[in-house]
């Protein structure tokens, strides 16, 4: 099983690159047809799909109101990055300044880039600062400067720490035709280190082995005029030596319960730039699964000791059905019933807390309960099933 010792929250990062859902988490606000978007491929930066932003009429932003919540207080001192490129200007004519935004309710913070762009261009990347204003002058950088419309610079400090969302908009002048393309909105360090990386672990109770997905946020593996592009290599932190990195997602198994320190290694002209590092752990289940007679099962953590129950429990009677396992967004509990009877469903984590509980008055034969498990964290959770007096439990794996 994977335990929670991860060792920092990952930042968030919209790539834009999913071919079923490209824009993820961002929305229309408020939803109109004055703006439409889609996607178009390559970013020249790093090769990957975009996002773009078309201004039909008046005014609407496109905003993310997950990923992006309480910036200052969670990325305090890192960069606010975003690709921004310009395709249609409207007819204004005039050099633009790429522009992105912090919301918390209704106030407003803009960074304006100091570059300049023009119809076709070419590709930008921008770092606005996350930090907070000590004067009215708010806080910059070499890349260009945070501005307010209206406020105090304490009232900026509020949005920048409180926020609620990030938002951008196609909107340069009052005509409405404005075309722009956003890629890579990403909280990073400020160093421009593209090492970053976002690792997707898993434990498959099968083999008793783990694995881990990697992708590198946003990898600069194109040359770009003044840019070599960058090569990365990644060490798996099991003495397997290193891995180049071409572009796509990597897959490592790890077969052995115990601590990883996975590195990726940014390099230019065979210099290294940087290296990011991140540490996972996990312990194999190590119990005696034939032995179901044991009931007095003694372990060093109790989350083994309720898998290791959940296990005797699922030996001894296959009452229950869960689908699918691992679950994702939901699991359908499904189990046979010999009269009418109410069913009772809890969802437990390992730390012996109920995160979902659910009660169906069900008629006898096949049924099936459905539990959201959208809001939950990826990790081991037992199902406990309660049904005429009798509680069957089953070991739910979340992987999202
Ligand atoms: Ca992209």
């Amino acid at each position: 099983m994977l335990l929670a010792c991860v060792l920092h929250a990952q930042a968030p990062c919209s790539n834009f690159n999913d071919p079923t859902n490209p824009q993820g988490n961002w929305q229309l606000d408020p939803v109109n047809d004055n703006v439409s978007y889609s996607s178009g491929s390559p970013n020249t930066m790093d090769g990957s799909q975009y996002l773009i932003l078309n201004d039909l009429s008046g005014g609407s932003w496109f905003i993310n109101p997950t990923d992006f919540k309480n910036i200052g207080q969670r990325f305090m001192g890192q960069c606010l990055y975003f690709d921004f490129y310009l395709e249609k200007d409207g007819n204004y004519g005039q050099p633009i300044h790429p522009t992105i935004h912090i919301i918390s309710g209704s106030q407003v913070i803009t960074f304006v880039a100091n570059v300049t762009v023009t119809p076709n261009s070419g590709w930008v990347r921008v770092r606005a600062p996350i930090a907070n204003a000590t004067s009215s002058t708010l806080p910059s950088n070499a890349d260009g400067t945070w501005t307010m419309a209206s406020g105090t610079w304490a009232d900026f400090n509020n949005v920048m720490n409180n926020s609620t969302a990030v938002m951008i908009s196609p909107d340069i002048t009052s005509s409405p035709s404005e075309r722009v393309y956003y890629d890579n909105i990403c909280i990073k360090s400020c160093d421009g280190c593209s090492a970053d990386f976002k690792l997707d672990t898993s434990f498959s109770t099968v083999s008793n082995a783990a694995t881990a997905n990697l992708t590198i946020l946003n990898p600069i593996l194109f040359s770009t005029p003044g840019n070599p592009g960058s090569t990365y290599t990644v060490n798996w932190g099991d003495g397997s030596g290193t891995q180049p990195y071409i572009g796509s997602t990597l897959t490592h198994d790890y077969s052995n319960g115990g601590t990883y320190t996975i590195c990726v290694t940014e390099m230019k002209d065979r210099r290294v730039i940087c290296v990011r590092c991140f540490t996972f752990c996990y312990s194999k289940s190590g119990v005696p699964s034939k032995d179901i007679t044991n009931t007095a099962v003694k372990s060093p953590f109790p989350e083994l000791e309720a898998i290791a129950k959940a296990e005797q429990s699922q030996a001894g009677q296959k009452d229950i059905v869960l689908v699918p396992n691992p679950a994702k967004s939901y699991v359908d509990v499904q189990t046979t019933l010999s009269k009418r009877e109410t069913v009772s469903v809890k969802l437990v984590d390992i730390s012996g807390k109920v995160v979902l509980e659910k009660s169906e008055n069900l008629d006898s034969g096949s049924q099936s309960i459905k539990l959201n498990t959208d809001k939950l964290a990826q990790g081991i959770y037992i199902v406990e099933v309660k049904s005429n007096g009798k509680t069957t439990s089953q070991k739910l794996l979340i992987s999202k």
